[in-house]
């Protein structure tokens, strides 16, 4: 392992591994889309007239509808509007890399032709399959498809309420009726087969793992399974029962998957092993008609930003309306991070944590360079940074490397000046070429 001293702090660099992982692309793409669509959109937060408190994918549970009652918004879901090319181009454009879309969430609806009746295709008038189309778009424009599935499935006889009637209110989502498990694991592994074997899928991407009948053996076995269908495919760490929380990482001894997956949070710093950030821009992951707390593309940048300045990859949400199309504030969102990922998103793709993070900006590495996200610049415009002492560096403005920058050299400490005319509000980038670094 080569040892720098980087920017004043002695970084342990691992050399990249010669034999690219199953995970290269993955770690190398640092910037997805997370897609929540389904029957929750058409009540969009909303019921009989009562706006519902929070996220807008859990009403069934939050409004206490009965099975029965929240089977009549199938019919309701009709999006005519939807145009796999379009979203595709949206993520693409934005400067995302893969698309990760609910197959099947905790209201146990599929959006997908599946063996059951409860799906896009047999239980709606539009009555046909969304994620056929939407991989095949992937395909067309060079995004790689992925599924969220949940365990947890409010729809499936197994888990009805103790007195069996879904029809009363009372019913508790995270409990297993008595010797129905091995029924909604057969269940579960015929839908999961489909996704892996017809629609290719490259993450399953698991979710709802909380219940207590679910263990992470369980987990563990289904992981072994699906690896067995396709060798290739990636897994998050909901596949079992190790997640602690929104925090997303698991015990090393719980680990069943590939990634850790924090929730509506960034790790405080570097952590050298694979994990996704994953964040809604408003406050609810489905479509909620009423949140209008949106984030501003400012923050989402530099949320990108900070996760792959610390080794991980951000899966950015998007809740599109019941008519198949997404909402203006996330396109608007969206298009303002590709104008920036145009620019700079050298400094963002295929990079590996710098495993610090500066008071002024955040930094990332790759082989043979460092790239400096300034958001904070002096009054005086002057860059102050720690001595990177013999190596041959080569130090340039990302957005424009003709500009010609002054860097006053001491020996502690080394000062770049910029002109005020290139500096970017959200992050100014400075790439440090390090000859020899890995
Ligand atoms: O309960 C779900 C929630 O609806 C949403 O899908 C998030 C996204 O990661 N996952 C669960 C909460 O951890």
């Amino acid at each position: 392992l080569a040892v720098f001293a980087v920017l004043g702090k002695p970084v342990t660099l691992s050399a990249q591994s010669a034999e690219p992982s199953r995970m290269q692309w993955w770690r190398d793409a640092r910037f997805g889309m997370f897609i929540h669509w389904g029957l929750y959109a058409v009540p969009a937060g909303k019921y009989k007239g009562q706006e519902v408190a929070g996220i807008s994918e859990w009403i069934m549970q939050r409004a206490k509808i009965t099975r029965s009652d929240y089977e009549k918004f199938a019919p309701q879901f009709n999006p005519n509007s939807f145009d796999a090319d379009q979203w595709v181009r949206i993520a693409k454009d934005a400067g995302m890399k893969y698309i990760v879309i609910t197959s099947k969430h905790h209201d146990g609806f599929c959006l997908f032709d599946s063996q059951t009746d409860y799906d896009i295709v047999d239980a709606t008038p539009y009555g046909k399959d969304l994620l056929k189309p939407l991989s095949e778009a992937c395909q067309r424009q060079g995004i790689t498809f992925c599924t969220y599935y949940s365990i947890m499935d409010w729809h499936h006889r197994s888990q009805l309420p103790k007195n069996g009637d879904m029809a009363k209110p009372e019913w508790n989502p995270t409990k297993m009726v008595e010797g129905e498990k091995s029924v909604y694991v057969d269940y579960m592994k015929e839908h999961l087969r489909e996704l892996v074997v017809d629609y290719k899928t490259n993450v399953l991407w698991f979710d709802g793992e909380w219940p207590d009948w679910w263990t992470n053996a369980d987990g563990q076995a289904l992981y072994d399974w699906l690896l067995d269908l396709n060798p290739k495919l990636i897994v998050n760490n909901r596949v079992g029962a190790g997640r602690k929380g929104m925090s997303g990482f698991s015990d090393e001894n719980s680990f069943a998957g590939d990634f850790g997956t924090p929730e509506q949070e960034i790790p405080a710093t570097g952590v050298d092993s694979d994990w996704e950030s994953c964040m809604t821009m408003n406050g609810s992951w489905g479509f909620k008609a009423s949140d209008t707390n949106w984030k501003s593309s400012e923050t989402l940048i530099r949320n990108l930003i900070d996760i792959a300045s610390k080794g991980g990859n951000y899966l950015l949400n998007i809740g599109p309306k019941a008519d198949g199309t997404f909402p203006a504030a996330s396109v608007e969102r969206l298009g303002a991070m590709g104008d920036w990922m145009r620019v700079n998103g050298e400094s963002i793709y295929g990079t590996k944590s710098a495993l610090f993070g500066p008071s002024w900006g955040r930094v990332t590495r790759k082989q043979g360079a460092l790239y400096l996200h300034v958001f904070y610049w002096p009054s005086d415009r002057k860059l102050t940074i720690p001595a990177l002492a013999n190596q041959t560096v080569n130090i340039s403005l990302l957005a424009a490397p003709t500009e010609t920058l002054r860097v006053e050299k001491g020996d502690a400490d080394w000062v770049i000046r910029v002109p005020t005319t290139t500096i970017d509000k959200v992050a100014t980038v400075i790439k440090i070429e390090v000859e020899g670094m890995p």
